[in-house]
């Protein structure tokens, strides 16, 4: 049976549901020492992207100084952003990824 009260409390939870999460953009910033080969491994291994979308990516940033590699929401764009500099700093390589809302 439905009261008035769990009738709000539902239409709430229906309310949140519909409403699109929050979009985050992970991007990669360009620097004059991480080896092109290194960021290709990294768009392949966290990003899911095979040999020709990675050395695209990896070009425009080199060329441009930053680029996309995927738009996520919250929790996971910054999952991405942790696993990458946890990489890259392991590597001793310079690479900066960032998020930023779209
Ligand atoms: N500019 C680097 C080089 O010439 C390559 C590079 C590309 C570095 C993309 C970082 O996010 C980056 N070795």
């Amino acid at each position: 049976m439905a009261t008035r009260i769990q009738d709000e409390g539902s239409l709430a939870a229906q309310r949140e549901k519909v409403k699109p999460p929050r979009m985050f953009k992970v991007l990669l910033l360009n620097d004059d020492y991480t080896p092109m080969e290194f960021v290709i491994v990294v768009l392949r291994r966290f990003f899911s992207m095979d040999a020709e979308q990675a050395t695209r990516i990896m070009l425009k940033v080199h060329n441009e100084g930053r680029g996309v590699c995927g738009m996520y929401p919250r929790d996971v764009a910054a999952t991405k952003v942790e696993q990458v500099s946890a990489f890259a700093r392991q590597s001793q390589h310079p690479l900066a990824c960032v998020m930023e809302e779209n």
